[in-house]
């Protein structure tokens, strides 16, 4: 990638929401819409379990091992740490990357279970800021009511309020709520619109810069 810089760059666009929400799908019909239009997309996701960081944060997940709720907390952390770089050349190169979770799954979740909202912050302090946060916006009982739930360790309609909770205290202004209670088409054609629209800001020269800001 490197010596590859394009003179625009590609934006990144982070989905967030409860699980359930309706997150992953979306993303990747968004790589294939901005692929449609002929702009280099990339979905990506966290935590990326193909590391080994990923690998212990998935046993975690699955309760085949135990942590300490900041040890695992600062785990989370190192997996989008260890993406960095890499994360940088490719938007760099002009990619767009779509990804699935971010850095306020990390402080919604890790707060919900009654960790400080700044020692969560903390850690995530200069990843680089997405230039657009969507929100997929779901009740935890709707969620829940889609069923599914795959039994991993948050899976749970309780500890989702919670998570539902703290997230609100952590949208700002790159942030963009989607009722995901919508038909699907109608999630994806308010998502294509905004992410089209950020994309386009970042290829006119939008800068780049790091959380939390
Ligand atoms: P997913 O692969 O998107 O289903 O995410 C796995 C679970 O991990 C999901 O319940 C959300 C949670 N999660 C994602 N990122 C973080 C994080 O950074 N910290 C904590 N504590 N939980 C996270
Ligand atoms: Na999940
Ligand atoms: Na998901």
């Amino acid at each position: 990638i490197e010596g590859n810089n394009k003179d625009y760059r590609g934006a990144l666009i982070v989905l967030e929401g409860l699980d359930r929400s309706g997150k992953s799908s979306q993303c990747s019909r968004l790589v294939s819409y901005l692929e449609g239009q002929g702009l280099p997309s990339e979905l990506w996701r966290f935590p990326d379990r193909t590391t080994s960081v990923g690998q212990m944060i998935s046993a975690y997940l699955t309760n085949a091992s135990q942590l300490d709720d900041h040890t695992i907390h600062l785990l989370f952390s190192a997996n989008r740490w260890e993406k960095r770089s890499l994360m940088e050349a490719k938007l760099k190169s002009g990619i767009t990357l779509i990804v699935d979770r971010y850095s306020y799954s990390g402080v919604a979740f890790s707060s919900a279970k009654g960790l400080d909202i700044e020692w969560c912050k903390a850690p995530e302090i200069g990843l680089l800021a997405p230039d657009l946060v969507a929100y997929l916006d779901i009740s935890p009982d709707k969620a829940a009511e889609r069923g599914g739930y795959g039994g991993e360790r948050y899976e749970k309609l309780e500890f989702q309020k919670k998570v539902a909770e703290h997230y609100k205290v952590l949208h700002d202004s790159s942030w963009k709520v989607v009722d995901a209670c919508q038909p699907i088409e109608d999630v994806e054609k308010q998502l294509q619109e905004i992410v089209l629209a950020c994309v386009t800001e970042c290829r006119k020269g939008r800068p780049l810069s790091s959380l939390w800001s």
